[in-house]
């Protein structure tokens, strides 16, 4: 009896924030998938570009009518969708979970709702739960799975929009001081098709029983990620965070209701926030690829992927992580320019992932040849340089390095390197050539936790 108890009590136990927070921790870096119908609209309605903005906010931006939205759903058919190449491409990428918009602001759902038949079962030919291969695939290929729903902006479903102007409180990042006219800009609803309800009865007949759907019929999901917090209730707020408590270990963002439900994690968007802005909470990066985050045929303001495989390790030497998003085609397909940019953070992340995974924020300030990230354990720590300006010289200098020097080497094949410690400017010999023409990792052991 008392062994029972025991393991009872044990089971029973709430799981620590530490405890919950570890594998994302550790992850450092994931994959963000928006798609939903307005991939079929590409940035495009009846033969005018959406002028700015991510493509998935074309039916928002261009007015477009709810009739008419709909009938678009009716050409949305995703046959490439293939869930084992995406779940692979993102793995292969060494991207360690996958969040995908389950429900996006135009209301659409990528499963088997039985809160709305609008829904890839009802409104589409394609009529296949997406999210169930995507469950099974991410399981199969061990990527944690997340689902973005957005809660409080729904253009289809009646009253997820009505009569809701959104604020201008500096969305979305609430820490910006420049307010924008987000108000004007996104005026919630503009067909009376979307007014034959209140908020909350949308709340209560499609928000609340889709997120129990969410959280019970896709297996473990691993992270819930709301959007967009302007404009909701707390009443609304404290139904969707009730349906969490029933699994703890559940992650979810900041971005339920600010300022009161803070989540667990921040998310600044299309930006990595600078030291100063840092407070110690667990915070997250959101970034597309190029202009948008839904697909958009137009678009060409492709980064590079020397910037995002920078972008990968400045947030990680800031403790953050990075989560990198994909718009895929109407077909269900990656654009070619995702997947190259994707091996080309998987082929980097083949060699030097050690000084990405489980590692923390610096210990010593921003150098000026590149970042630096750390791992301690039993009494020594290991500091990974990645060096994105290789010096010419041969010569690397570290500057407010205090701990003694036990080890010095390169990444990528052990080498050792020579060093010189002067107070607290360390200098290292480096061979000539750059290892890697984006960022090429050394490895320094320090003593000391
Ligand atoms: C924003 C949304 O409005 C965008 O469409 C996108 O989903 C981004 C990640 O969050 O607030």
């Amino acid at each position: 009896l008392v062994l029972f108890c025991v393991s009872i009590s044990v089971f029973a136990q709430p799981i620590s924030q530490d405890e919950k927070m570890k594998w994302w921790r550790e992850a450092r870096f994931g994959m963000f998938i928006h798609f939903g119908v307005y991939a079929q609209m590409a940035g495009e309605y009846k033969g005018h570009q959406q002028a700015r903005g991510g493509a998935e906010w074309i039916m928002n931006r261009m007015k477009v009518p709810v009739s008419e939205y709909k009938e678009v759903a009716k050409k949305f058919n995703p046959v490439k969708f293939n869930a084992d190449e995406w779940v692979k491409m993102a793995k292969d990428a060494g991207m360690k979970y996958l969040i995908i918009t389950a429900k996006h602001h135009d209301g659409f759902a990528l499963f088997d709702s039985k809160a709305s038949d609008w829904d890839i079962m009802d409104a589409t030919p394609y009529k296949k739960d997406l999210l169930k291969p995507l469950a099974e695939a991410c399981k199969k290929y061990g990527v944690k799975l997340g689902f973005y729903y957005s809660q409080a902006q729904d253009w289809v479903n009646p009253g997820g929009s009505a009569a809701r102007k959104l604020m201008a409180e500096g969305w979305p990042n609430p820490d910006s001081t420049k307010i924008n006219n987000y108000t004007q800009e996104h005026d919630g609803h503009w067909d009376p098709a979307q007014e034959t309800k209140t908020f909350a009865q949308y709340i209560d007949e499609v928000a609340v029983p889709q997120v129990k759907e969410l959280m019970t019929n896709y297996g473990d999901i691993a992270v819930l990620w709301w959007d967009t917090p302007v404009k909701m209730t707390d009443d609304a707020a404290l139904k969707l965070q009730e349906q969490l408590k029933k699994q703890a270990h559940i992650i979810t963002n900041d971005r339920l209701k600010r300022p009161n439900f803070s989540g667990d994690t921040k998310t600044p968007e299309q930006k990595i926030p600078d030291l100063s802005e840092l407070d110690g909470k667990d915070w997250e990066t959101c970034m597309t690829m190029n202009g948008t985050w839904g697909f958009r045929n137009s678009d060409t303001k492709w980064k590079s992927s020397e910037t995002l495989i920078r972008n990968l390790v400045d947030i990680a030497s800031k403790g953050g992580n990075y989560l990198l998003n994909i718009g895929p085609k109407p077909d269900g397909s990656f654009p070619d320019a995702s997947i190259e940019r994707l091996k080309d953070l998987g082929n980097w992340m083949k060699i030097y992932s050690e000084a990405i995974y489980a590692t923390e924020a610096s210990p010593i300030p921003s150098q000026i040849w590149g970042r630096v990230t750390r791992k301690t354990q039993n009494g020594k720590t290991t500091l990974y340089l990645s060096v994105f300006e290789w010096p010419k010289n041969g010569v690397l200098v570290i500057n407010g390095l205090d701990p003694e020097v036990i080890s010095a080497g390169m990444l990528h094949n052990g080498e050792k390197l020579k060093w010189d410690k002067n107070g607290e400017q360390v200098t290292l010999k480096i061979p000539s050539q750059a290892p890697h023409a984006v960022a090429s990792v050394l490895k320094v052991e320090v003593k000391g936790e």
